[in-house]
């Protein structure tokens, strides 16, 4: 087995533990001296830096959440000098203005150790050579993974996002070994190799790095049996540095290894906040163990997730999260039923005749909430007979049905007719003029 650090990534647990301890106290007197909100959210919950005794004390920390950075925009979280922020990444999010978060140079440089390990647990080596198709903008995912890599010692070759006709060319005469995209593009990628012949099975990729948005395990067995290759999945988000938050290993499929040396979880309940007992699913609450420049404590991710500490058959003892499939407000409220997209896409994954791409469409033109799940066949699948079509119709429907416990119009779009994207696929599309709410 291949580690970046042994001493880390293999350390007993207890070591962990006593490791986080100490720098969430650092951590702590470091915003309280530093960021008046966070002196103001301690006073207000009467608390002071020295009450953080053990790891449990975490739960006396105030929370933070997107709108703790919104209210605060742009500027308002930074604990140092502006002059010793070095980059800026933002996300855009769906609604209002972006969050943005400064990092500085030492903040960086632990941004890269945390890519660089992730990459090494999915088996990347210096020798790799690896084509990014992530933006380079303002996300995270271009120059987080890009860094990492690079200080790995890998052949990067900084391709961006798009162009899918020029990613295959560079794979074939740059004969690259790594892939890193979003699932959903690498799915698109190999639709457009397919279609103009290019011959998967002989290319040199032999890893797919992907993350960003959720990767069912059906959905990473097709594009490793399609592209030829082997894929992890990696988890991380804008607040939190970006990607190099989780990593999946090479034996643990269903779960991603959390950097414990540098970022404290907790899981709880998201309607009370209460944390919840190791192994139950609920929302992920990250704290940032030594960040310098926009540390953010106990920050609610909205991602529901369950975390294990259980041995990993890798050796490595980080704890594990279980792969993140929904989130606490991509619930849809469709006529008072509660739906997570994930339960369209697990009811649909079942379905042999269908392709991966699929979109959920609500509206209310005619009063009451409507919900359309348009899916898309398979080239096979595909026939002149009408009866035959709507025969399939009906059962892509009662499947639904029996998993959403309610009845929602479906249609069969033509083989490639569900738009494709370059980055994060969007899968709901919600028309309704005054939607159900989100958690
Ligand atoms: O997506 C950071 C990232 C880039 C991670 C590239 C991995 C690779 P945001 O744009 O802020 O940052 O989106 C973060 O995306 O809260 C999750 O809901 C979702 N997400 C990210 N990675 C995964 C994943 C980046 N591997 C939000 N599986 C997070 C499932 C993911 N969801």
């Amino acid at each position: 087995m291949t580690y970046l650090d042994a001493n880390i990534e293999t350390a007993p647990r207890a070591h962990i533990r006593g490791m986080q301890l100490e720098k969430l106290k650092k951590q702590v007197a470091w915003v309280y001296a530093r960021v008046p909100w966070y002196q103001q959210r301690f006073r207000e919950i009467g608390i002071r830096p020295e009450d953080i005794q053990s790891l449990e004390d975490a739960r006396l920390l105030p929370f933070t959440d997107k709108q703790t950075l919104r209210d605060t925009y742009p500027f308002g979280l930074c604990a140092i000098p502006l002059d010793e922020v070095v980059r800026l990444h933002a996300s855009s999010g769906t609604t209002g203005k972006p969050i943005v978060i400064g990092y500085s140079q030492r903040d960086l440089d632990t941004w890269s150790d945390c890519v660089a390990r992730l990459v090494t647990m999915a088996g990347v080596t210096r020798a790799d050579r690896v084509q990014m198709a992530f933006g380079y903008g303002m996300f995270t995912g271009g120059f987080g993974l890009h860094y990492g890599c690079e200080k790995l010692g890998c052949m990067m070759v900084p391709a961006g996002s798009g162009n899918t006709e020029r990613h295959l060319m560079m794979i074939e005469d740059y004969k690259t070994t790594v892939l890193i995209s979003t699932p959903s593009y690498a799915m698109h990628m190999c639709e457009v190799g397919e279609a103009q012949g290019f011959d998967w099975k002989s290319a040199s990729l032999r890893v797919g790095l992907f993350g960003g948005e959720p990767c069912t395990l059906g959905m990473k067995r097709e594009i490793e049996g399609r592209m030829h290759l082997v894929c992890t999945d990696n988890y991380g988000l804008t607040e939190v540095n970006g990607p190099g938050v989780a990593g999946e290993c090479l034996s643990s499929c269903e779960y991603q290894h959390i950097a414990e040396d540098h970022f404290l979880w907790e899981v709880i309940d998201p309607a009370t906040g209460v944390v919840l007992p190791e192994g139950c699913e609920g929302e992920l609450v990250l704290t940032l163990l030594d960040k310098e420049a926009f540390p953010l404590l106990r920050y609610r991710t909205h991602d529901l997730t369950r975390v294990i500490t259980e041995p990993c058959a890798c050796g490595r003892t980080h704890a594990r999260m279980a792969k993140v499939r929904a989130r606490t407000d991509d619930m849809l409220i469709v006529r008072g039923t509660n739906i997570f997209p994930s339960q369209v896409e697990d009811a649909l994954s079942g379905i042999e005749r269908l392709t991966p791409h699929y979109r959920i469409v609500l509206d209310n033109e005619s009063g009451m909430d409507r919900m359309t799940v348009m899916v898309e066949l398979r080239p096979e699948a595909f026939s002149d007979s009408f009866e035959e079509m709507d025969r399939f119709r009906h059962h892509v429907v009662d499947r639904l049905k029996q998993a959403l416990l309610m009845t929602p119009v479906v249609k069969l779009v033509e083989p490639g007719g569900i738009e494709r994207t370059f980055g994060k696929s969007r899968r709901v599309e919600d028309n309704r003029r005054s939607p159900g709410g989100a958690l």
